[in-house]
């Protein structure tokens, strides 16, 4: 079997026991590295003061090999900060009102893709198998092709694709087709970002669509599929299961007091439709006024990406919102909302997941959406909560057992509340039910491997997310 090499923004790096960080991407990679051998390359995460980028840092674990590469203050505001994150990230969350193009941080994001090209090449044996992930690095292929590299190269794109007319505002959208194409396979979250893919394709003339799944762009004939990421479902439910034991998940209930509880859970960022969410779940309790000191909505947020400026702005609005919120709804023995700006460990996580009657996963627009995954793992099978998500996330493709929600129709998402905590036990079972074998079969080791068996070109084109 190759080696596998994985290049990723950063690298989820091991403790001293060997053990894979939390998180069901960073486990699956980890196992697949260590069934094949090979290398996990990524950014170290630390900038140099100067201007100019140092070198790499080699270590050996098992039969991994991570290499870190430092990079300077300038590459990581203009690759990382800049292009990356205000202008990838929004432009592919179809946000062109917080998209900031600069000249410099173009240059500065194809730059650091052919420094990690540059470290790359040196490492890499004829017959690896390379999978790049993610918007950071979409020019590394062409890069690694440029050098002459003839390995098969496969590149994941975690977040959406936008359609061509959203696309094609970036002064550089074509040199990120060439990029893409460079691959010999390109995998996304949901046949509407493939869809979209193939719409930029068309739409210029760049490229054609030759079945099967097959495209020929720039003369080179790759093929773009569908890839649906999941979590690692046995696990979780079992943790979840498990999570009892934990004091905080105890104090956690006792301190609801027979209340229902609706939980968020989300990294602070403007995809994930924070400020909508609590603006329905205000909606809910002043339309539902017997709901008034019954129901509490926790809303988990660690900070993320402080260095953005919207990411600063974002903060300071959800922040103020809850405040107003709460100020306005709450009684001097219950507070509507609990807003908690910090991580939380996956095992505590599963057992709050648990607890809560309601999951309200409510993106207004996101790649796949792990948490609304890991709502229904968690679920207790005999009395499960409802998970309540918006139609704009990619698991929505998937999890047929949700109520599907608009997340910018606040009447909507607030009806959706009232519907979730009043359903029978037999809807809710029957609802889970629908989903949860969907979510056993389809888990992240399952779409790690249909990843790769279509790299090593055994794969077979699949027709959408779920058999109908
Ligand atoms: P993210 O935008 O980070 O991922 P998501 O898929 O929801 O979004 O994954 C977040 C992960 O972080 C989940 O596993 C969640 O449990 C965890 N997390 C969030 N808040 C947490 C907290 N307070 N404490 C502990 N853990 C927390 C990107 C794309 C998604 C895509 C994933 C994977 O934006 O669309 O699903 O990659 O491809």
């Amino acid at each position: 079997m190759s080696r596998l090499v994985v290049i990723s923004n950063r690298v989820p790096l091991p403790d001293k026991s060997g053990a894979a960080p939390a998180g069901g991407l960073a486990v699956a990679l980890q196992a697949a590295l260590e069934e094949r051998g090979g290398i996990w390359m990524g950014w170290s995460g630390k900038s140099t003061s100067g201007r100019e980028t140092s070198g790499i840092d080699i270590r050996e674990q098992g039969k991994i090999t991570y290499a870190l590469v430092d990079l300077s203050r300038k590459d990581v505001e203009e690759y990382y900060a800049g292009f990356a994150n205000r202008v990838l990230w929004p432009l592919c969350h179809y946000r062109l009102d917080l998209t900031d193009y600069a000249r410099k941080d173009m240059a500065g994001y194809f730059r650091v893709n052919r420094l990690f090209a540059q470290q790359l090449a040196p490492l890499i044996k004829p017959d690896d198998v390379i999978w790049v992930h993610d918007y950071h690095l979409i020019p590394l292929a062409a890069e690694l092709r440029q050098m002459g590299l003839k390995n098969r190269i496969g590149f994941f794109l975690h977040i959406p694709w936008p359609p061509a007319d959203v696309l094609f505002t970036l002064p550089v959208h074509e040199t990120i087709m060439r990029g893409l194409a460079s691959y010999d396979l390109v995998g996304f979250q949901t046949r509407h970002d493939a869809e979209n893919f193939a719409g930029c394709l068309k739409r210029e003339g760049i490229g054609k669509e030759l079945g099967q799944g097959l495209f020929e762009a720039y003369g080179h004939v790759f093929r773009a599929d569908v890839f649906p990421i999941s979590i690692e479902t046995a696990a979780f439910a079992e943790a979840a299961r498990t999570s009892r034991r934990h004091a905080l998940v105890g104090r956690m209930r006792q301190s609801l007091a027979g209340r229902d509880l609706i939980i968020g859970v989300d990294r602070l960022d403007y995809s994930k439709g924070i400020t909508n969410r609590i603006e329905a779940f205000e909606r809910f309790i002043v339309n539902n006024p017997d709901s008034r000191g019954r129901v509490t909505f926790l809303q988990v947020t660690p900070k993320s990406r402080s260095e953005v400026p919207e990411y600063g702005d974002m903060q300071r609005m959800v922040a103020e919102l809850a405040g107003r919120v709460n100020g306005a709804l709450s009684t001097v023995d219950w507070t509507p909302i609990r807003y908690v700006n910090r991580s939380i460990g996956r095992s505590v996580l599963a057992g709050l997941y648990r607890m809560a009657q309601v999951g309200l996963v409510t993106p207004l627009r996101d790649g796949m959406n792990l948490v609304a995954k890991e709502y229904v793992a968690a679920q207790d099978p005999e009395n499960p909560g409802v998970l309540i998500l918006s139609r704009f996330a990619g698991a929505a493709r998937e999890l047929d057992g949700a109520l599907l929600v608009n997340p910018y129709d606040t009447d909507a998402v607030s009806d959706a509340i009232a519907r979730a905590l009043s359903m029978p036990i037999e809807a809710r079972r029957e609802r889970w039910n629908q989903m949860m074998p969907h979510l056993l079969e389809n888990d992240v080791s399952h779409w790690c491997e249909s990843f790769l068996k279509a790299l090593a070109g055994h794969g077979e084109t699949k027709g959408d997310e779920r058999p109908a």
